[in-house]
This record gives structure tokens, C-alpha cells and sequence, in this order.
């Protein structure tokens, strides 16, 4: 077995990677970005190698700094993880010629995968099932069209190079076909330099489901079961698990068999991933069809871990360092239901644009059955510079029944303060009935959006009154061990006798949710105390603040248990399952620049400059482009809010921006009388 290995990837996957090396006694080198210096995975290692500044293409993507890193530490193995490197054929190939062992496929095997129409023509010979359509090389339009037709419509035009949804149109009927044509092939010829399509039979509400195969160097292979994937927005995954629900054995045995003859037609080796679309319309009868192969390990090989039980790290050191696979396809059984979520930071009340800012509070759920990979720490700072995951949730149960109550249950006690992220909107969809239900199909976010994104909920008294009676008790130095120390151990309030001889009744606070402003009254009276939120009656209440941080509120006779993170002014709660974040004010403070109106032009999130349109010095009028933001692939543009003058331009075009950074000085023109 390898002494030392390098991983040339940082984050989760790293953290991941080092893990499994750690456990089996070999020795770990990370690299990293000069934004990475202190991250978890370069602390976990026990080297590591700085590659360059932040940009992933100066750092992660060096092949040859990567290359060089090994060489000098002596690693003779490096394994990619995902992204980056890991399916990039001419690094597969570099490491060979360099003597390094790369830890996943045969260089070959990750070019024949590349190509979707290559792949679908290979996948054809070996007998594996393909959804109905044309894969050929001739992209006469005429041809293309009676191909279409002789599909049936609906068809689904996509392109030959793609992946990942980019250059893909569905087209209803014969008269849309030119123009989704002509669309498919301008943005395939953007995004991947390369406009060729193939057409296919268009299934409108399929399954995602995925196979996971292993393959030794001598061509024996298996399968792991299968992952549903099925609820991705925008094409990225949001919820996996495995088992499929519903899935019987006949089809299991006939999609494991499928995805490993396709593993066995491209000479595979290592970790990949057949991924299948599954006919869900009653017509379709669960008919399966060949999509593409991951020739990599997966963001989601957790939940195939949990129900084998088997480490997929593990397999892949085994077999890259010759060495036949760990167990026969008859060893390998499935243990229960296994779901994972991945926890982004992004917005998802705005669009889900990703959100970056420092973790200021992070407590990740724990217990039995209940895994968390991440590769982030409280404090960490999410970067615009790389993914905007944060960490990944996995459960396990005996059943799916089970699995949702740990997912929900885990989801409740995650704690993550300092930037927006879509926990909110997985609890929502753990809690989602059609998903207790696996109604399952990749449609299932869009369907459900109404439930899954409420927008704004107002939060509870029962927050308010606890962010109140958080800010006293600490005032006040009310801990546990404070009353259990005082004349009456069992009051927790033993401190606060104080107020009471200075005869102060009741003290205030104030806070701001959205738009919302309320007024919450923590009354103190001999018998005890009392709380009042907004214009609400005064209600009984005890808090005290436990050793470890964890308050126990008593609002009404209820009692529950509550968490509290101040932020700067902003003030999370987690109580009883509900998080929600509220911000301080002082209503006597004074605001001086109040009413100015606008004055700077913000970026909305972070981002790239892609274009200025304007420059220092210039009269606009309302509604004038002045500066162009690429966030997520996608282009948004800053206008003038009025009319005025540019004063200066803070950005050029390739900056990269944070979040509320200002982009342009603007004087807004007098207001004419
Ligand atoms: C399809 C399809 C329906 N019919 N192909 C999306 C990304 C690419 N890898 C394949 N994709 C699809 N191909 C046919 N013939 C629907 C999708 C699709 C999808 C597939 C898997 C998971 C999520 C998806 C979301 C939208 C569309």
C-alpha cells in the first residue's frame, strides 16, 4: 500500500480523503490556495504544499505545481476528489508519465465518458439501454429534423459536449424545432467551444437514478446499489439516498448489471458512477435509461457507504494500488435507508444566489446514525473563490421512515450563524409530506415551490422572548452555577434581586425582522417574572443559561430548550426546532445619514465584474447600465436608480466583488422643485 498520498482538491472531500489515509496508517499531503493557508484540510494533513493565489485555475487546477508538490514530498499516489482535476484525462495522463499513481480511471476510460454522444454509441454496442434517439456525428439540420421526428415529440435537444443542463431545449412540436435548434447550439458552442447536439425522446418527469460501480485492474467489477438523485435544482443535487424507494430486485439486479457491463465496455478502474434516467409517468413503467458516466468517487458516496457499510476511500486506494476488489457482488447486501442533504451557502429567498461571509456559529448535529462531512469550522470564511457548500448531512436508519426522522431531527439541531444557507429549506423538505410519501422525480422542487419557499416567515413570540431573556441573563451573569451558588440555589433569577431593590419594573428590547419591528418587555415583579412581546398580554416566564450554553425557557408552562448566538447586532435563535435570525436595534439611536438615498451602488452578491459601462465623471439618466456582475454563470446588471452623476467607478472589469461591496459613487441629480 501507498506510504503517503497527496490530495489535490481542499474542503469536505479532502477532509474526507485524509480521514480514510489516516485510519489505514498512510501518510497525507494536501495542497491549497493562498485563501486556504489555515483551512481544515491543510490542518488535518500532515503536510501540506502551497499552490498559489485563491482563483482555483492559480492553485487547484495546476496540474503541474500539483505534479511538482508530489515529486517534492514524495507522494506516489494523488487522489483528485471531485471537480478540479478528478476528470481531466490529461492529468491522468501527466501523473503515469511522472511516475505517480492517479488515483481513479485510466486516462481513456475519463475520454470516452467525455464525449455524451461517444459515450451513448459505446453504451449502444455493449447492450445497454439508451433512451430512444440520434447520437450520430452529421449535424445537417434537415437530418437533425427528421431524426426528431421520427423520435416522436416531445424531443430533448442537448448538446454533445455537455453536461450539467447547459445547451439543452425541449422542444413540443415541429414549428419550435429550427429555433430550439439554433439556441441549443449557440450556448453549446459558448459554454464548451464545441455547438454539435444529439436528440432524444424528451422524458418530462424522470427519476434520477445512479448507479455505483467499482472496478478492479483486472476487469472484475460490481455494483453498489443505486442512489436516487432525483431532487436537484437547476442541476445541482439537493437531496440523495439510497435505497431508491420502490425499487424491487428485478430492476436493482437489471440497472447494477447495466452499469457494470458499461463500466467493463470502457476498460473502467476505481470508483464511478452510471447514472440513469428513470421513466416515473405511468406510461413509462419504470423503464431505465443510460444518461452518462461520473468517472470519479461522488459528492454523494456517503449514502452508498451507509448501507453497505463498506469505505469507498478505502476501495479506491485498494484498487489503485492493484489489488483486487475488497468484496464479490454476492458479499454485498443493503443495511437500511440512508439520506444525505447538502448544506450551500446561498440564499435561497433570493434566488439562491450563493452567500459568502464568515461562520460565525456552527454546531453541526450529532448521535446515533448521524454523519456530517465537512471541511469548514466556525470561524472559517465561505469564499467567493470555490463551492458554496458547507457541509454534508448523512443519515442512517433501519428504514426510509427512520432516516427522515434522524434527517429531520438533525436538520433541527444544526446550528450555522454569520451567512444565509438553505437549512431552512431542507428542513422544509425533509418535512415535505410528498417526500415522506417519495413521490420523487426531478420536478419535485418546482412542484412543491409554493411549500418549500414561503418566503419570510414571521418569527415567534417564542424567539423574541427568548432573544430578550438571552441579553439579561448574560447581562445579569444568571448561569447555572451564579444561582446554584446564591442563598436560593433554585432560583435562576437569584441574581437579579438587584433590579428589584433598584426598583426597576421591567426592562426593553428592541428588534427588526424584515420590516417588522417589535418590542419585547421582560417585566420583574416579587413573584417572579414575566414577558410581553409586542403589543401581547404579559405572560409568566423562567430562563436560565445551562453550563454548556443552552438556555431552558419556561414561557407559559411550556418549557423548551433554546440556543442563542449574537452576532454584531444580529441574534440567532434555535428553539425547539425553529432557527431564526432577528436583529438588535437601539429605537433612540441616532442615524444620520437616514433619508440620504442612494449615493452608492452595492454589489447585490458576490461575484465578478464583468463589464463597465460607464465611467467616472458621466451624467446618467435613470435606468442606465453601468456596470455588468457574473454571479453563478449568470449576468445581472447594476443600472443608475436616477438620474445623477457617476462620481467614480471602484471596480474593472474581472474584479472579483463581495457582497454589499461598492461597485460605484453616484450623486443622485437635484430633485427639481
Ligand atoms: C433528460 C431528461 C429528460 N429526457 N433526457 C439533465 C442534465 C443531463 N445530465 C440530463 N438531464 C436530463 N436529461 C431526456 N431524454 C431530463 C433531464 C433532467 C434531469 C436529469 C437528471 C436529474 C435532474 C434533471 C433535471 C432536469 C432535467
Amino acid at each position: 500500500m501507498f506510504g503517503k498520498v497527496l490530495i489535490a482538491n481542499r474542503g469536505e472531500i479532502a477532509c474526507r480523503v485524509i480521514r480514510t489515509c489516516r485510519r489505514l496508517g498512510i501518510a497525507t499531503v494536501a495542497v491549497c490556495s493562498e485563501a486556504d493557508r489555515n483551512a481544515a484540510h491543510v490542518e488535518m494533513a500532515d503536510e501540506a504544499v502551497l499552490l498559489g493565489p485563491a482563483p482555483a485555475r492559480d492553485s487547484y487546477l495546476k496540474a503541474d505545481l500539483i505534479l511538482k508538490a508530489a515529486r517534492d514530498t514524495g507522494a506516489q499516489a494523488i487522489h483528485p476528489g471531485y471537480g478540479f482535476l478528478s476528470e481531466n484525462d490529461a492529468f491522468a495522463e501527466a501523473c503515469a508519465a511522472a511516475g505517480v499513481v492517479f488515483i481513479g480511471p485510466p486516462a481513456d476510460a475519463i475520454r470516452a465518458m467525455g464525449s455524451k454522444s461517444a459515450a451513448k454509441r459505446i453504451m449502444e454496442k455493449a447492450g445497454v439501454p439508451l433512451v430512444p434517439g440520434y447520437h450520430g456525428e452529421d449535424q445537417d439540420p434537415e437530418l437533425l429534423l427528421s431524426e426528431a421526428r421520427r423520435i416522436g415529440w416531445p424531443v430533448l435537444i442537448k448538446a454533445t459536449a455537455g453536461g450539467g443542463g447547459k445547451g439543452m431545449r425541449a422542444v413540443h412540436s415541429e414549428a419550435e424545432f429550427p429555433a430550439a435548434l439554433a439556441g441549443a447550439k449557440r450556448e453549446a458552442a459558448a459554454s464548451f467551444g464545441d455547438d454539435r447536439v444529439l436528440i432524444e425522446k424528451y422524458l418530462v418527469t424522470p427519476r434520477h437514478i445512479e448507479i455505483q460501480v467499482f472496478a478492479d485492474q483486472s476487469g472484475q467489477a460490481v455494483y453498489l446499489f443505486e442512489r436516487d438523485c432525483s431532487i436537484q435544482r437547476r442541476h445541482q443535487k439537493v437531496v440523495e439516498e439510497a435505497p431508491a424507494p420502490g425499487m424491487d430486485e428485478a430492476t436493482r439486479r437489471a440497472m447494477g448489471e447495466a452499469a457494470v457491463k458499461a463500466a467493463q465496455a470502457i476498460g473502467y478502474v476505481g470508483a464511478g458512477t452510471v447514472e440513469f434516467i428513470v421513466d416515473a409517468s405511468p406510461e413509462g413503467k419504470g423503464a431505465f435509461y443510460f444518461m452518462e458516466m461520473n468517472t470519479r468517487l461522488q459528492v454523494e458516496h456517503p449514502v452508498t457507504e451507509a448501507i453497505t457499510g463498506q469505505d469507498l476511500v478505502d476501495w479506491q486506494l485498494q484498487v489503485a494500488d492493484g489489488r483486487p476488489l475488497p468484496l464479490a457482488q454476492d458479499e454485498l447486501t443493503i443495511n437500511g435507508h440512508a439520506i444525505e442533504v447538502r448544506l450551500y451557502a446561498e440564499d435561497p429567498d433570493g434566488d439562491f444566489l450563493p452567500a459568502t461571509g464568515r461562520l460565525a456559529h456552527l454546531v453541526p448535529p450529532m448521535g446515533p446514525g448521524v454523519r456530517v462531512d465537512s471541511g469548514v469550522r466556525a470561524g472559517d470564511e465561505v469564499s467567493i473563490h470555490y463551492d458554496p457548500m458547507i457541509a454534508k448531512l448523512i443519515v442512517h436508519g433501519a428504514d426510509r421512515d427512520e432516516a427522515i426522522r434522524r434527517l429531520q431531527a438533525a436538520l433541527a439541531d444544526y446550528e450555522v450563524a454569520g451567512l444565509k444557507t438553505n437549512l431552512a429549506f431542507l428542513r422544509r423538505v425533509a418535512a415535505h409530506p410528498a417526500f415522506a410519501a417519495a413521490e420523487l422525480d426531478t420536478r419535485f422542487i418546482e412542484r412543491h415551490r409554493t411549500d418549500l419557499l414561503p418566503g419570510p416567515v414571521p418569527v415567534s413570540d417564542r424567539v423574541l422572548a427568548t432573544a430578550a431573556l438571552h441579553r439579561l441573563l448574560v447581562l445579569a451573569g444568571a448561569t447555572a452555577e451564579r444561582a446554584a451558588a446564591s442563598s436560593d440555589p433554585h432560583s435562576p433569577w437569584a441574581i437579579a434581586d438587584g433590579w428589584r431593590m433598584n426598583a426597576v419594573s421591567h426592562v426593553d428590547d428592541h428588534f427588526r425582522d424584515g420590516e417588522r419591528e417589535i418590542a419585547v418587555r421582560v417585566h420583574f415583579h416579587a413573584a417572579g417574572y414575566g414577558v410581553s412581546v409586542g403589543e401581547g398580554p404579559e405572560r409568566p416566564v423562567r430562563a436560565t443559561i445551562e453550563a454548556d450554553g443552552r438556555m431552558i425557557v419556561d414561557l407559559d408552562g411550556h418549557r423548551f430548550t433554546a440556543r442563542v448566538a449574537e452576532v454584531g447586532t444580529r441574534v440567532h435563535v434555535w428553539a425547539a426546532g425553529e432557527h431564526a435570525a432577528i436583529d438588535r436595534f437601539d429605537p433612540f439611536a441616532f442615524t444620520g445619514d437616514e433619508g440620504a438615498g442612494g449615493g452608492r451602488l452595492v454589489a447585490p452578491m458576490p461575484g465578478k465584474v464583468v463589464q463597465v459601462l460607464t465611467e467616472a465623471g458621466a451624467a446618467v439618466t435613470k435606468g442606465t447600465p453601468l456596470i455588468v456582475l457574473e454571479a453563478m454563470k449568470m449576468e445581472h446588471t447594476i443600472a443608475a436608480p436616477v438620474d445623477g452623476t457617476v462620481e467614480a467607478v471602484h471596480y474593472a472589469a474581472g474584479d472579483l466583488v463581495e457582497d454589499g461591496a461598492e461597485l460605484i459613487a453616484f450623486a443622485p441629480a437635484e430633485a427639481k422643485a
